[in-house]
């Protein structure tokens, strides 16, 4: 666990430099009539979940190269979460997948997260990998497969994970289906479509009453000719169809090259049917990798609709981070997709929203554009800084994980062969 002094004496060796990014940034952004405190305040509360299966160094079906020092167990991954809050002020919650991170003793657990100051967000369920034992196969699928056993059997798994949820202080069951075919014609669409609400509908109804499930898309992988939920279309009727609880969750890695993802964030949360958010970057498909590092101004144009939306009332997402990659510590690309989701944030949090609106009512695209491009170009990094620095966290979090050595120390702990536990 990192002590507070010990950032706190790192960040001092920035103090000046930052003081005046930030001085003058408030002086420009009081020109505009921005008031930097209300928007250090909404930053800082803007909090996103780490998954349990992000801690370790992700692969490829070519390999996967650890880079040593991963958490071995649920304990560790609370640890390094936890790390990841101390250093960033800015994920407080840690996301499960069952049955990779079966919490043994729930109590002891939890109590262990709130040390850290985390919470339990959205519990996963995985039916698209066997489990040693099983006696069925999810090999052709599982919510929608063409036996009412293994349709049963994905049924009760997701019902134990909303048991395990309740008993950790979770809110949330999030559902993604590998559900599909690699052939014309090998599945019946409509009836894969039906038995995979019917069997939703199941599911939703051992959700406790202040719970939501959300529903994932995604077009393609791991089959390659249809998936049968596979945009947010599918989705969404899906959710309409099971009712209040029930919402779309939209992982940005989840569409085709060049999918317009911020008019579809825009007409899911007009419909307040936008429940979960998964934030990662790809270049081609389900890439995984670090949030904004490859479409920085995507990335803000769908924060526009965000902030749009939750300014006009809309509920508010369940932010997570899903990414996983071959070549980075997996603690630093969290830290550097943390920054990126808060400048974003921030940024689309600057646009002038009245001004934004009568350049659309009278069609002026030259000033829209300029509107969205103002705030996009805005340096915002002394602002999501001092909202770290505020909350006890570090003005350079990858710099104190580097200058400590954490990695070095996790090998030491942990071992040179230690690889977490998921994909
Ligand atoms: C699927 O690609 C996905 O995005 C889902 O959220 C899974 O639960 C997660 O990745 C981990 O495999
Ligand atoms: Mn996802």
């Amino acid at each position: 666990m990192l002590q507070k002094e010990e950032i706190n004496s790192y960040n001092k060796r920035h103090e000046t430099v930052h003081q005046r990014s930030l001085d003058f940034l408030s002086e420009k952004l009081a020109h505009q009539g921005v008031d930097i405190e209300g928007i250090i305040n909404k930053t800082r509360y803007f909090q996103v979940a780490v998954p349990s299966w992000a801690l370790g160094t992700g692969g490829t079906r070519f390999g996967r190269f650890s880079g040593g020092g991963e958490p071995g167990s649920l304990e560790e991954k609370i640890a390094d979460v936890g790390l990841l809050h101390a250093l960033t002020a800015s994920c407080n919650a840690i996301s499960l997948h069952i049955p990779w991170d079966i919490p043994q003793d729930a109590g002891a657990v939890k109590a262990l997260a709130a040390k850290h100051g985390l919470l339990f967000d959205a519990v996963n369920s995985n039916t698209f990998q066997d489990q040693s034992g099983q006696g069925q196969s999810y090999k052709y699928g599982s919510l929608s497969h063409t036996s009412a056993i293994v349709r049963q059997l994905a049924i009760d798994h997701n019902k134990e994970v909303i048991d395990h949820g309740m008993a950790l202080g979770s809110k949330a069951l999030t559902v993604w289906l590998s559900d599909g075919s690699c052939f014309p014609g090998q599945q019946n669409f409509r009836k894969a479509l039906s038995r995979t609400l019917e069997s939703l509908q199941q599911i939703y109804k051992h959700l406790p009453s202040d719970w939501k499930i959300f529903i994932e898309y995604k077009p393609y992988e791991p089959n390659f000719y249809s998936t049968v939920i596979q945009d947010w279309g599918t989705s969404s009727f899906l959710a309409n169809q099971l009712g209040e609880k029930a919402f779309t969750l939209v992982d940005l890695g989840h569409h085709l090259p060049n999918t317009n993802i911020e008019q579809i964030v825009a007409t899911l949360m007009m419909q307040q049917k936008l429940g979960g958010f998964h934030f990662n970057d790809s270049k081609f498909g389900d890439d995984d990798l670090t949030t904004g590092s490859i479409k920085p101004y995507q990335l803000f144009l769908i924060f526009n609709e965000l902030v749009e939306g939750m300014t006009s009332g809309d509920p508010e997402p369940a932010w997570m981070i899903d990414a996983s990659h071959n070549v980075k510590d997996p603690l630093e690309d969290l830290m550097q997709s943390l920054e990126a989701i808060r400048i974003a944030y921030v940024q689309a949090l600057l646009v002038d929203r009245v001004t934004l609106h009568e350049a659309q009512e009278a069609n002026d695209a030259v000033s829209a554009q300029n509107i969205l491009q103002d705030a996009f170009r805005t340096d915002v990094r002394a602002i999501v800084a001092e909202a770290r620095r505020v909350d006890g966290g570090a003005l350079d979090p990858i710099g104190v994980f580097r200058a400590m050595d954490i990695r070095k120390q996790l090998i030491g702990q942990r071992g040179e062969k230690a690889i977490a536990t998921g994909l």
